[in-house]
């Protein structure tokens, strides 16, 4: 009988997500400023139990040698995913190290279940970087992978020239020739954002011919705004794992959003790649990170509430009549509706703030958001099936709270927000009003 403990013996999906919003999405400019944004233990657990949840099977983590924090992480982070084996199976935790024993043995030492080596392999890296030439890269990682498999035959090795985009193909294959034999993945990390999806294709291609037996990696960072795109030319090129971040968030302007990713493949009827995982959580794992860095999913992610918005005239009469009219994408099943935004187990007080006062046209500030969303969720769960939880918070707003409606003059544009399900729960809750949210402004 196979282990799922053991690599060795997991047979990996179609599409294996490598989820590195613990690590690359760490060194996003938006945690730069850390009184205002910083994961904490508790936040770092939550998006890790919500990554799982959501079919998540590899999840990258900085090497404990980092710092003391994140080497206390680690092992919390390890008892949350041991806490969700048995609902959930095995999700692997791979640690981030460099070509260094310290950082291989701190992964070690903290129970890593893969380690995914870098090293700076473009000229730019070799110079100013970490100095080396290629055979010296060759003489400091062979030796120290060799050593790794010889030791920990378990672990999950992945080898990845760092800034491979701006490697020449036959500089990355003289040292990928020779890691190949000890790794179980070689990783193609656009590190700078300088590929376009022609670049990537051409260079899956190669490696493919060179290494038909190897699994490869796919990293592409967003500086010109093709990380999406580079990472769908990977996958269409046969590169099975796929680094992502939750809402694309890492260095600069971040690399793959994760939902983003599953949303095209699905778009795309792309539906092996979609194998175990749940779409629905989606929406609420982007609200649930949006909500630690104390901002709104942004608009430009695909599965976002703002891309069921409407705010022209003329579009909104129109979805009114038929939302296909401008709602090509079924957003729904990825859990942009009513009942994930209010009731998802993940949802925050931001999004409270944003239905009351954006859908519902409520005066309130975040402090107040905070109260009433606290109420809320402890109200929402004893409710009869008959009553809408919509009802619940807007009571709470007015009764409670006594909030009062931004009074706006009858010109002005409204926004539709098509909050509705789809039929099969609308059903359960005869009492909830009709498919689409009107806002309240000028009404
Ligand atoms: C980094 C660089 C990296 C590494 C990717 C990888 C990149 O922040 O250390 O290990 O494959 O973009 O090259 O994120
Ligand atoms: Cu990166």
């Amino acid at each position: 009988m196979p282990d799922p403990f053991r690599f060795s013996q997991y047979a990996p999906r179609p599409l294996e997500i490598v989820d590195t919003t613990l690590r690359e999405g760490q060194q996003t400019s938006l945690l730069h400023d850390h009184h205002k944004y910083f994961f904490t233990r508790a936040d770092k657990e939550e998006i890790l139990r919500a990554l799982i949840i959501c079919g998540v099977k590899f999840v990258e983590l900085f090497a404990p040698v980092v710092s003391p924090q994140e080497k206390a992480d680690f092992a919390a982070l390890k008892a949350v995913r041991d806490g969700l084996i048995t609902q959930k199976g095995y999700t692997f935790l791979l640690a981030h190290v460099r070509c260094h024993p310290r950082d291989v043995e701190s992964a070690i030492a903290a129970g890593a279940d893969g380690l995914n080596f870098y090293i700076g392999t473009s000229a730019e890296s070799r110079a100013f970087n970490h100095g080396r030439d290629l055979d010296a890269i060759i003489a400091q990682v062979v030796p120290l992978l060799e050593d790794v498999r010889r030791h920990h035959p378990d672990l999950i090795l992945r080898f990845s020239g760092e800034d491979a985009f701006r490697t020449r193909d036959a500089e990355l294959f003289h040292v990928y020739d020779t890691v190949a034999p000890l790794v179980d993945r070689l990783g193609l990390p656009d590190t700078v954002g300088v590929a376009a999806p022609d670049a990537v294709a051409h260079r899956v291609r190669a490696l493919r011919e060179r290494y038909p037996a190897m699994d490869f990696e796919g990293h592409f960072h967003e500086d010109r705004g093709f990380a999406l795109t580079n990472t769908l030319a990977a996958w269409r090129g046969g590169v099975r794992y796929q680094d992502t971040t939750v809402l694309g968030i890492g260095e600069r302007s971040g690399i793959t959003s994760l939902t983003a990713l599953l949303f095209n493949l699905f778009i795309d009827h792309e539906y092996d790649a979609l194998e175990g995982y749940h779409l629905r959580g989606l929406y609420p794992l982007n609200v649930l990170v949006a909500d630690k860095l104390k901002m709104l999913v942004p608009p430009r992610e695909p599965v976002s509430l703002t891309n069921r918005t409407h705010t022209a005239g003329v579009h909104q009469s129109a979805v009114l009549n038929g939302a296909a009219a401008y709602e090509a994408n079924p957003l729904d099943q990825f859990g942009v509706n009513a009942s994930e935004i209010l009731l998802g187990p993940l949802s925050g007080w931001n999004i409270i703030h944003y239905f009351l006062k954006e859908i519902r046209y409520y005066q309130l500030d975040e402090g107040t958001a905070r109260e009433i969303a606290a109420a809320f969720k402890e109200r929402v769960y004893q409710l009869a099936p008959d009553v809408a939880p919509e009802q619940v918070l807007v009571d709470l707003a007015e009764k409670e709270f006594g909030l009062a409606r931004l009074a706006l003059p009858e010109t002005r544009t409204q926004i539709v927000q098509r909050l509705d399900e789809p039929p099969a729960n609308r059903s359960a809750h005869p009492g909830r009003p009709g498919g689409i949210a009107l806002n309240g402004r000028g009404r």
